[in-house]
């Protein structure tokens, strides 16, 4: 099964993907801006067994976006990061003032991780916000963290879809001018793309703990 998976995974593939995780705590809103995102640009879905992992075209980019559904309890997942390693979307909850130090300390563990990573942060639930971007730029102090490289903050609701393409506009030109200083990203890391594939039980089990 792996070896179809992988064939109809390398169908899809163009020059121009760009593989991204997409992390947050429950409740963000990780999910909702997929779906915002798949309404309106027609998203096509790869067709692998693992949930979560969607294919979004935007601009001359598509996206390979790993949602990851809670990665406090999913450390075990950190092993499987490294593939999607040429952005990261974090999604935060505007109006969760009590777990901006959860948010904090989970950026910092995949940043120090994933050195240099473009960092898109999406400010989510602006329509209901108790925390505006300059306050949540104070509690999240992005430029302490080591490793850090390119990030922004980016106000938006992801029910009603404000904000959400400017967010996605920062990331494509910063991966777009990444691409011209050094060149076409080639299939660096694709092993372990099919590790994952193949290793789809262990996956599951993570998923369930
Ligand atoms: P997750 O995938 O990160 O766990 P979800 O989060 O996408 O499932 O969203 C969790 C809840 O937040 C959902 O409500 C969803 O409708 C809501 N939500 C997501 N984005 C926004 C937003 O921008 N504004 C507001 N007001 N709500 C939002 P339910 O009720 O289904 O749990
Ligand atoms: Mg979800």
């Amino acid at each position: 099964m792996g070896q179809f998976i992988a064939k109809a995974y390398y169908s899809h593939r163009n020059k121009r993907e760009r593989r991204l995780l997409m992390l947050g705590l429950d409740g963000a809103g990780k999910t909702t801006v997929l779906d915002l995102i798949k309404l309106k640009e027609q998203v096509q879905i790869i067709p692998t067994y693992i949930s979560n992992i969607k294919s979004v075209q935007y601009k001359n980019l598509k996206f390979i976006i790993w949602d990851i559904p809670d990665q406090k309890k999913n450390r075990q997942l950190c092993d499987y990061y490294s593939y999607f390693n040429h952005g990261l979307i974090y999604v935060l909850d505007s109006t969760d003032s009590n777990r901006m130090n959860d948010v904090k300390q989970a950026l910092k563990i995949i940043i120090e991780r994933m050195i240099g990573i473009p960092v898109l942060i999406l400010a989510n639930k602006q329509d209901i916000a108790v925390m505006s971007v300059s306050e949540i730029q104070e509690k999240l102090q992005m430029h302490t963290i080591k490793g850090i490289g390119e990030w922004h903050i980016q106000r938006c609701c992801s029910l009603n879809g404000e904000g959400i393409y400017e967010g996605f506009s920062w990331l494509s030109k910063v991966l777009n001018k990444q691409q011209k200083q050094n060149g076409e990203i080639t299939n660096d890391g694709l092993d372990s793309l099919l590790d994952i594939l193949n290793n789809q039980q262990k996956l599951q089990k993570c998923l369930a703990h």
